[in-house]
């Protein structure tokens, strides 16, 4: 009887170490999550950094993007909804970034542009049907990364 309840005790010293193991395995996979979904847009032939996004309701693939400052950038953007209009907004003008191009549905669109100042910048779709959440509440954003 007496060794019980040091048993239970040894058991629970245990439980919580493994609990710390797993919290911190998920925070390393969380940022290993991070880097990896993160796309380096690579230099075509042509010199442009050429990047193919698909657009559906309500999020862009990829999510972020990577690119270098001062060098062209070309984005292809893929609509896979049938009916759901979409756009791509990238709204930074103290940065030179000020595109506003629409995708319509079920088509191909291009935006080219060359990004001229480093940091993070928001892409976005603010298209809104009435009184409903715009597709950029719903989801459908991601970051332009200049480096
Ligand atoms: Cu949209």
């Amino acid at each position: 009887m007496n060794g019980e309840p040091n048993m239970l005790d040894r058991d629970w010293r245990r439980s919580l170490a493994g609990a710390g193991c797993l919290v911190v395995m998920m925070q390393a996979a969380s940022l290993f999550a991070g880097d990896a979904s993160a796309v380096h847009v690579p230099f075509d032939s042509d010199g442009v950094q050429r990047a193919a996004l698909e657009a559906d309701s309500y999020r862009f693939s990829p999510t972020h993007l990577v690119v270098r400052a001062g060098q062209p950038v070309e984005l292809v953007f893929t609509s896979l909804t049938w009916l759901v209009p979409h756009n791509v907004v990238i709204d930074d003008p103290r940065s030179g970034l000020t595109i506003r191009a629409e995708i319509p549905a079920g088509a191909r669109m291009t935006v080219r542009f060359t990004p001229a100042v480093t940091g993070a910048f928001a892409i976005y779709c603010d298209k809104k049907l009435l009184f409903f959440e715009s597709h950029r509440e719903k989801g459908m954003e991601g970051v332009l990364e200049v480096r």
